[in-house]
């Protein structure tokens, strides 16, 4: 059965309806595809980090992760949210397995930028054997982007990235949840989606203004995906979780980027 790798960021994981959680159950039963969920946390990190009185800052849209700061990001992405996410799959009568990219070094990195961002690395091999264990076994995996370094040293990955990294490793396709249908531009008073972009198509509309406010971090992600080294990744609703069934039917729906 073909696997496809949703991510699914900090921001909409609130949002997302139970008819989410209920279709990617029914896609696994129905075998039409295999999901492997991949999550971020960005905002959830950010207020631990405030209520800790813990400063922290980006460089490029990646968090510096000093040794204190990682340790607020495993603790929320590894367990507050992964265990959000297990449970509201298993509140549908899904079964599915947490894990960070620590376990079984299901994620395996390496530090990028010579250690400037401190603990943020990048991931240079997936054991996609752990996942195909939990797929056959009939679960559905969902994993937090906290990677094994060297030794017990652990690494932050962008939430984007990962999914890409574990997308590409699987060789499958890369569905990005967003609160949005697609990248939306207005033409003659209408609304339009851009069904196909590529980066320079991206920065072009950002630059014209078409991407503007909220829909740019949206964008950036997405092209984020494509340095995890996969060839496409698709934006579709998670609030519109018929949209995703579309979009494995082959209809046009959502915006798929690629280089
Ligand atoms: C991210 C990981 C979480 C993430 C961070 O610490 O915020 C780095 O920036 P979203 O919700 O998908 O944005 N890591 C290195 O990517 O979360």
């Amino acid at each position: 059965m073909t696997k496809v790798v949703f991510k699914v960021g900090g921001s909409i994981l609130q949002e997302l309806p139970k008819a989410f959680y209920e279709l990617l159950i029914e896609l696994k039963e129905k075998k039409i595809c295999e999901p492997v969920i991949v999550h971020g946390g960005g905002p959830e990190i950010n207020q631990a980090l405030e209520q800790m009185n813990i400063e922290s800052t980006f460089v490029d849209g990646l968090r510096v992760t000093t040794e204190e700061v990682l340790e607020v990001a495993q603790m929320v992405m590894s367990g507050t949210i992964n265990k959000r996410i297990v449970s509201s799959f298993q509140n549908q009568n899904g079964k599915a397995i947490g894990l960070s990219g620590v376990d079984g070094n299901l994620l395996q990195a390496k530090q990028i930028q010579n250690g400037k961002l401190g603990f943020v690395g990048e991931v240079t091999k997936v054991e996609t054997f752990w996942i195909d264990m939990i797929l056959d076994a009939g679960g559905i995996p969902v994993i937090s982007p906290i990677a094994a370094g060297e030794g017990e040293t652990r690494f932050n990955i962008n939430g984007d990235t990962a999914a890409g990294a574990v997308a590409e490793a699987l060789g499958c396709k890369l569905v990005l949840i967003s609160n949005i249908p697609g990248v939306m531009e207005t033409i003659d008073q209408k609304e339009v989606i851009h069904h196909h972009l590529t980066k320079k198509d991206v920065e072009a509309l950002i630059d014209s203004g078409v991407i503007y406010g909220g829909m740019i971090p949206k964008v950036r992600s997405a092209l984020a995906s494509l340095q995890g080294g996969v060839e496409e990744s698709v934006i579709l609703n998670g609030l519109e979780p018929n949209d995703i069934l579309k979009y494995l039917d082959g209809e046009k729906v959502g915006t798929i980027l690629s280089e």
